[in-house]
């Protein structure tokens, strides 16, 4: 956390911050209470963003989504906001954030280094907003690069069509659910639409035409797919799966298309591999955030994400259909590159930056994506979402998300109460999870642990899951380790599974012995047998902490 920049007014994200603690857990009138000065606090921040510092060379140019006034002007469209609404597409979804207040556009910054730069430090700074670059030096005006779009809870919420205001449980809760009853709806086909605005084939694709930026100093490229979704199809079965999956521009008409073992789209690329075809796939760079968001996320196998997202919104995605592969288009994305990737063209890809925090897979040969047609609206928006040291963009949203449906998926496999989860943001939402359980039986932490371990959620490349008592808030490292600290020993608290699903991206695993890892199960609840007997624990109640709280703030203060 050293590295994040902390502002007094801001509480952008609850990962490692004692402002959740503070609030007590789950305890509505003091999120209510936090949010205030949130308010009058970001308000501050804006505002001072709106000024350009006389240091910036004279191209660097703040401006706006029409390049006129200020944002705040869609009144209506806030009180929408206020009860959610959802978006079709990123152009929508841009307006809206504008509208509360958390869009800059930025013009003349160069893709070279400072796209790069600034957007490293978005992801690391509590608050700051969702940055629309253009006129990006080089390259055609229009063409933009939206980052740190999902930075902050509130344009979380946005995406997701809920209340704008939403806390962090209340957005938790509301995503469970939203797993728990969503019904697929079959994506409409439709003969064209904004994605068929400009359509180049064969020798007319030119990939270099698009502001991609050097992420970080040590990329082996540039990588035009970052927050992108990409289309495939089970061979077997017709399932269309939606993944996000790295995509680094390698000539004018081709890519890399990298997939860690396990992975959807990896599945479906062995089994065309197998059979010595190519992989028909479609990569949407610039798309609804909704849909990114599904790509992103690991859905059950078979699930549509195109359905499920068409299903969460209550109307289908329009979609064009593939003229080489037949694939579902979203007729309102941004971009999209259609074409098939070789089993026996290889490239080096990478290195690339990676969510763990290193370029930790370097450079390997890995199948050429070869893009047979290009098919981009006008002025298009690329999506990036470049990885970094965590916790970054990704997952400074997915934290809440992952979190839920850790949960939800330990409640399917029939693991009793669970009080919380939470999967932090430091491990990358991956590598330190926590589980809070009301123990009720001899065994229980142990299965909580286990199972948390290995469901879709907890299973590829994991390392720590933690199991601690109700009492303990999950998502404060602090209290975490303080009850690692002092309810395990780790002579009878601590157990591994050898041999777990990892891939090459993991850091701990020595280059060519990459592929498995192992899982350390800490059950840092209270001993079963002797649990009455524990010592209790000093402090107060979130309840008795409010209660103090309102009497004493003078004090506290
Ligand atoms: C910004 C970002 C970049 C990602 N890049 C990759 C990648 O290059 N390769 C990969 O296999 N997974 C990558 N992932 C993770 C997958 O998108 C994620 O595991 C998702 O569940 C994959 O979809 P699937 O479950 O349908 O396979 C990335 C995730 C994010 C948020
Ligand atoms: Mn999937």
């Amino acid at each position: 956390m050293a590295e994040r920049v902390h502002q007094s007014f801001t509480v952008g994200n609850p990962v490692g911050q004692r402002d959740l603690t503070a609030q007590g857990f789950h305890s509505e009138a003091n999120v209510g209470q936090s949010d205030q000065q949130v308010k009058g606090g970001s308000h501050m921040l804006h505002e001072a963003r709106r000024t350009k510092p006389p240091e910036l060379p004279d191209e660097v140019r703040l401006s706006s989504l029409d390049g006129k006034g200020a944002d705040g002007k869609g009144q209506d469209l806030l009180a929408r906001l206020a009860n959610g609404a959802p978006h079709d597409d990123l152009r929508d979804w841009l307006a809206m954030v504008d509208a509360i207040g958390e869009l800059r556009v930025l013009e003349g910054v160069d893709a070279e280094e400072n796209i790069g730069r600034v957007s490293e430090m978005l992801h690391h700074t509590d608050g700051a907003p969702a940055v629309l670059f253009d006129h990006i030096p080089g390259f055609q005006p229009g063409y933009r690069i939206l980052v740190n779009a999902q930075g902050e809870r509130r344009r979380l919420a946005v995406s997701l069509g809920l209340p704008v205001e939403i806390g962090t449980w209340e957005l938790m809760d509301a995503w469970e659910k939203l797993m728990d009853e969503t019904k697929p709806v079959q994506h409409r086909m439709v003969d064209s639409g904004p994605i068929t605005e400009n359509v180049f084939e064969q020798d007319d694709v030119d990939l270099l035409k698009f502001p991609t930026p050097l992420w970080h100093p040590q990329d082996g490229g540039r990588y035009l797919g970052t927050g992108d979704a990409v289309l495939t199809r089970d061979p077997d079965s017709g399932w269309v799966n939606t993944g996000t999956y790295r995509v680094q521009v390698h000539s004018r008409n081709t890519t890399g298309l990298y997939i860690s073992p396990g992975k959807h789209g990896r599945i479906h690329r062995d089994k065309y591999f197998e059979r010595g075809e190519p992989l028909p796939a479609v990569v949407l760079c610039g798309l609804d955030p909704l849909l990114f968001i599904a790509s992103a996320l690991e859905m059950a196998p078979g699930v549509s994400e195109l359905e499920w997202v068409g299903g969460m919104r209550g109307r289908p995605i329009e979609c064009i259909q593939g003229k080489h592969t037949g694939l579902p288009i979203p007729a309102r994305a941004e971009i999209a590159l259609e074409g098939f990737l070789h089993p026996d063209r290889q490239q080096l890809e990478g290195p690339f930056g990676e969510w763990t925090g290193y370029y930790a897979s370097a450079s390997r040969q890995e199948p050429v994506f070869e893009v047979k047609a290009l098919y981009h609206r006008n002025d298009p928006v690329i999506l990036g979402v470049p990885p970094e040291k965590p916790p970054y963009e990704a997952h400074r949203f997915r934290q809440y998300l992952r979190s839920a449906n850790l949960r939800r998926e330990l409640r399917l496999a029939g693991v009793p109460d669970v009080a919380a989860v939470w999967c932090h943001g430091v491990g990358g939402c991956r590598l330190f999870n926590v589980v809070a359980i009301k123990q009720r039986y001899a065994g229980h932490s142990r299965q909580a642990g286990h199972v948390a371990s290995m469901t879709r959620t907890g299973a590829y490349l994991g390392r720590f899951t933690v199991v601690v008592d109700e009492d303990i808030d999950v998502s404060d490292l602090d209290e975490v380790i303080w009850a690692i600290c002092t309810r395990s020993d780790p002579d009878r608290s601590l157990d591994i599974i050898h041999r777990a699903w990892s891939g090459p991206l993991d850091p701990a695993i020595r280059p060519g012995e990459k592929g498995f890892n192992s899982r350390l199960i800490i059950d840092a609840t209270r001993p079963w047998e002797w649990k009455d007997e524990f010592p209790p624990a000093i402090g107060p109640t979130p309840e008795e902490k409010r209660i103090t709280r309102d009497r004493w703030s003078w004090i506290l203060s």
